[in-house]
């Protein structure tokens, strides 16, 4: 037998030891959701945010074939610059491991990678999900089988409005996965902070989401799953839902026209959609990971004094 390839950060292993506050972050967001060098100057700012609100960040990525819980400020740099990252999710983690590769790590492959690393809270921007069409193509995020299985506390800007939202509702409700829009009754929509759709369920501060999860652990015989917060983008950095549905329908009918397909849709659509807007909507992302990496660490810390 051989070591699994998992390499945890020391200062992480030691924060997680002591029971300190850790919040993961993803990286596909990283290597397919920004380009180079926005992605880079997103990562230092959120990995301060969450510094600056009391908790450890662990930013996940396969390097080499090593799951990395934790990178250095030059293998960040390294990674925000590889061309031909790959995109990984929970069907491609082992893979890359055994072939020796880098990539980012999608919601699902960050849950499990955080949820084998001790950590239960993990920060991104939005989630994938049931994709518009989904009915014909079948396009649904492994993302939202894995907050079924995996018991880590996902802090989103809720789901991208290049996904079919009530289809994603619906989903995560069947999987038993609470939603919990934060502040507000309506479900935040990433670049939006609404979409004209109540959230499932609503809490309003950290403090509230803490408990909530504590009790929620204690019912350890249901074998619970994940949990999603839909934290709404401030108001300043925000588009509003009916601007950015002119420019999704665009970015959508594009994509079709060439034929863009399964893993790739996600990025590819991103990256158009900050072409369309000029670099507006790159700028509402980053606001809303830090936004979320903030809240992020609030719960985590609201989870250690309980
Ligand atoms: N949100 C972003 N940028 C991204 C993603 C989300 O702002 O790149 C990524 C996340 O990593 C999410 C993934 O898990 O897209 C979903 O991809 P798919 O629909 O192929 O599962
Ligand atoms: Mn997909």
């Amino acid at each position: 037998m051989t070591t699994p390839p998992i390499l945890l950060d020391p200062a992480i292993g030691a924060a997680l030891d002591a029971g300190a506050p850790v919040v993961a972050l993803e990286s596909t967001i990283i290597t397919h959701g920004m380009p180079w060098p926005d992605n880079l100057a997103m990562l230092e700012r959120v990995e301060s945010a969450v510094r600056d609100h009391g908790a450890t960040p662990a930013t996940i990525a396969v390097m080499d074939g090593t799951i990395r819980i934790g990178l250095s400020a030059a293998e960040a740099r390294a990674l925000a610059k590889t061309d031909g990252a790959l995109k990984l999710s929970r069907a491609d983690l082992a893979f890359a491991c055994a072939q020796g590769l880098t990539g980012g790590t999608t919601v699902a492959a960050t849950m499990m990678a955080a949820h084998g690393a001790g950590i239960a809270v993990f920060a991104t921007g939005g989630i994938g999900g049931v994709h518009q069409g989904a009915e014909t193509d079948f396009d649904i995020s492994a993302d939202l089988d894995e907050l079924a299985r995996t018991p880590v506390t996902v802090v989103s800007a809720g789901a991208k409005a290049i996904l079919d939202i009530p289809k994603t509702l619906e989903a995560l409700e069947t999987r038993g996965v609470p939603v919990i829009a934060v502040g507000q009754d309506e479900m935040p929509a990433f670049w939006s902070r609404g979409c004209g759709l109540d959230a499932p369920l609503r809490l309003d501060d950290a403090d509230a989401i803490a408990r909530f999860l504590a009790i929620r652990a204690q019912l350890t015989d249901y074998r619970h799953g994940g949990v999603l917060v839909a934290n709404p983008v401030p108001t300043e950095a925000e588009i509003p839902h009916a601007e950015m549905a002119g420019f999704i329908t665009q970015a959508q009918a594009e994509a079709a026209e060439r034929g863009i397909k399964g893993k790739h849709v996600t990025p590819w659509l991103l990256a158009r959609i900050v072409e369309i807007t000029g670099s507006r909507s790159l700028a509402t992302n980053i606001a809303l990971v830090e936004n979320n990496a903030r809240l992020g660490a609030e719960i985590a810390v609201a989870l250690t004094g309980r």
